[in-house]
Order: C-alpha cells, then sequence, then structure tokens
C-alpha cells in the first residue's frame, strides 16, 4: 500500500474488487444501475439532439457525436472519486462530462455557440471542460491529452495525494510518438494514471487494419504496464476495469491501459456519411448496443428504462429551450482569455456518483459474498 496521505476531500475508501478468493463482486447497486442507465440515455438524447440542431443550421461548424459508446465514457468516469481528474474527454466521451456534473444548459449553449461558462462561446462541440469539475478539456493534437494526464498524475505522486488521472484516446491516436512516450514514462515513474482507449475500429475513414499489427493491449507489455481488453458495449464491465486501474494506481502500481472494444455507430462528424463502412458490420454492432444491452441489467434492479428515458427528453427538451433563448457572446469580447492573466484557479472536484464512495453498504456486502 502507498503511505500517500489525501490532502483534500477524502471519498470513503474505495473497496477492494475481489473476495478472498477473487471472485468479483457486483459492487454496483439497484441506484448505480439506475444513474448508469440514465447517464447513457442522456448522452445518447443530448447528442441525438445536437445532431438535430446541426442539420438545422443552430450549430457551427460540425457535430461530432459518440453514438455506440456511450458505455465507455460513463462507466469508466463513474469509476473515478471526485478528486480525481479527467484529462481529457474527446468526440466521443460526452458522458464523462455529465457523469461529472457538467451542466445540460451549459452544455447545449456551448453548442450553440452561445454565451457560456466552458467557451464563452468561442467553441462549437468538442473543445471543452469544466476545470471546477476536475474535468480538462482537450486541445486537437491526438494523444496530447494524455501527456498531460501524465503530468497531472506526476503532481499527485510528488505531493502524495492518493488521486488519479484518467485519459482517453482512440485507436487512432495509438499511432502517434506522443502515446509511447507517455506509457514510458507514466510506467518508469509509476504515476497514478489510467490510460482508457476507445478502439472503435476506427479513425476517420482508416480501419484499424489499416493502423497497427499489434493492437494496443498488447503493446502495453512492452511498457512492463498492465492492460486488459475489456467489451466497451458493457458499462459494468468497463467500469469494472477502470475501477481496479485506480485501484491499483492509488496503491503504487502505476499506470494500467484499458482498451475498451467498441464500435463508431454514425460518421466521424455530422459532415461524414460513413459511406465506407458496411451496413453488414453496422447492423452487428448494433446487436450490441450498450443501452439495449444494460436495460435488462437495470430492470432487475427495478429501474424503468422507459421512465428514465421520458424524464431525460424532458430535461434536454428543457435544456435546449433554455440555451437557445441565451444570448450570443459579446463581440467586444473576443479578445478577452487569449493570454491567462494572474494566476490560473486550481481544478476543483466534480460528481462521483458510485454509490463506493458515498456509503459503506459496498464494503459490507463485500464481506456478505
Ligand atoms: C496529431 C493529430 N493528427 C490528426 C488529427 C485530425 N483528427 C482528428 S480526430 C481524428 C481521428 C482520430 O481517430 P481515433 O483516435 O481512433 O478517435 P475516434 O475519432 O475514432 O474516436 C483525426 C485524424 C488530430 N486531431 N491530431
Ligand atoms: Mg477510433
Amino acid at each position: 500500500m502507498s503511505t500517500a496521505t489525501r490532502t483534500r476531500r477524502r471519498p470513503e475508501a474505495a473497496p477492494k474488487a475481489e473476495t478472498a478468493d477473487d471472485a468479483p463482486v457486483d459492487l454496483l447497486t439497484a441506484a448505480d444501475h439506475a444513474a448508469l442507465h440514465e447517464l447513457m440515455l442522456l448522452t445518447r438524447a443530448v447528442e441525438e439532439r445536437g445532431v438535430r440542431l446541426y442539420k438545422q443550421g443552430k450549430i457551427p461548424g460540425s457535430f461530432y457525436d459518440g453514438r455506440g459508446q456511450e458505455a465507455i465514457a460513463v462507466g469508466a468516469t463513474y469509476a473515478l472519486a471526485a478528486d480525481d481528474v479527467v484529462c481529457s474527454p474527446l468526440i466521443r466521451d460526452l458522458g464523462a462530462h455529465l457523469v461529472r456534473g457538467t451542466d445540460l444548459v451549459e452544455v447545449f449553449r456551448h453548442y450553440l455557440g452561445r454565451e457560456n461558462r466552458l467557451s464563452r462561446g468561442r467553441e462549437g462541440n468538442i473543445h471543452f471542460g469544466d476545470r471546477r469539475l476536475g474535468v480538462v478539456g482537450p486541445v486537437s493534437m491526438l494523444p496530447d491529452m494524455m501527456v498531460v494526464a501524465v503530468g497531472v498524475a506526476m503532481a499527485f505522486r510528488i505531493r502524495g495525494e492518493q488521486r488519479c488521472a484518467l485519459s482517453f484516446f482512440g485507436d487512432g491516436a495509438t499511432s502517434r510518438g506522443d502515446w509511447h512516450e507517455a506509457m514510458n514514462w507514466a510506467s518508469v515513474r509509476r504515476d497514478p494514471v489510467v490510460f482508457v482507449c476507445e478502439n472503435n475500429q476506427l479513425a476517420y475513414s482508416t480501419p484499424t487494419s489499416r493502423q497497427f499489427r499489434v493492437r494496443p493491449a498488447e503493446r502495453a507489455a512492452a511498457y512492463a504496464m498492465p492492460a486488459e481488453i475489456v467489451d466497451g458495449n458493457d458499462v459494468t464491465a468497463v467500469f469494472d476495469a477502470v475501477r481496479r486501474a485506480r485501484e491499483r494506481a492509488l496503491d503504487g502500481g502505476g499506470p494500467t491501459l484499458v482498451e475498451a472494444e467498441s464500435m463508431r455507430m454514425h460518421g466521424h462528424g455530422a459532415h461524414d456519411d460513413a459511406s465506407y463502412v458496411t451496413p453488414e458490420l453496422l447492423a452487428a454492432w448494433a446487436d450490441r448496443d450498450p443501452l439495449a444491452a444494460h436495460a435488462p441489467i437495470a430492470v432487475a434492479h427495478g429501474v424503468d428504462p422507459e421512465a428514465l428515458l421520458r424524464m431525460v427528453t424532458e430535461r434536454v427538451d428543457a435544456a435546449v429551450a433554455e440555451a437557445l433563448s441565451s444570448p450570443m457572446p459579446d463581440p467586444a469580447g473576443a479578445t478577452d482569455d487569449v493570454f491567462c492573466v494572474g494566476e490560473p484557479q486550481g481544478l476543483g472536484a466534480g460528481d462521483a456518483p458510485w454509490s463506493g464512495f458515498a456509503t459503506a453498504a459496498i464494503a459490507d456486502r463485500r464481506q456478505a459474498a
């Protein structure tokens, strides 16, 4: 165990994953399954509305969504404590923002180019984060935010804080040099970082077969880094892999690579018809839709997915109406915030909705198992 001490808000001790004989225990309560299902529904509903607003000409630029990949961002971020840092959600990771508590009206204001707290109307769709919630927004260069996440994790290690950083990136990003630099440095220094690779079979129009001969998870061995391939359409599997990786990181075990396998069900952006993807491939993955896969599990835990969907739709309707009636940014402020003036604000803590951070119930259930 690390002797590091926490200096900030401490969640309840994260429960160990396994029983004495290493059998996995379901650490998710009925409330967790309801939350996971709602967050995935919300992700999809927000993005569906975003695509519609783009096609109505209300969203400038293009619109990028993560249809079919909702379980990755939601499951992974759900496994983080409030003061861990997400660094950073990319174009398929709206769910990460929603788990951390990013305000829905602000998200739509941002999409619509209205005055807002996230980007002040300077960006359309992708580059945003709410640092007050411990979410660092991305820059475009892929996968540069992996290197930033390693820097954040180094700071946690050096300061002796029991926190970890998490970085998302796609399969395409793994062909870049920065990917290898981040993997190597984090492993050598045993920095507390979780790398989540979203293998969605494509980087723009390039299939993975034309990107690499050795898949990302297998390459981790070259850095003596533990890695795991998970079904990225199974929200509980993603949650569990990231939760274990986080625990390893906090125990001084260094980084882990989680490769979540899924499929990009839409084009790269709304401007891309993805005519290079066969209908058969899409149909096969549609049968593994992450929301449909989780629905029976949620129902078994007493959740009513249809009632949740109605509630989510109402929330989205209300957020869109409020965002559409919000003012555009004042052009006079266009050059504000180009440079940081004064001391930069530190990162805040986000929502950590998993019951394991909030109650001792998980530990009791593990003992009873
Ligand atoms: C260094 C760099 N090269 C090119 C791009 C342009 N670009 C943006 S997204 C993208 C595809 C990325 O594919 P992947 O990493 O698999 O993520 P996905 O879009 O599939 O989620 C490319 C090439 C970029 N942002 N950064
Ligand atoms: Mg990809």
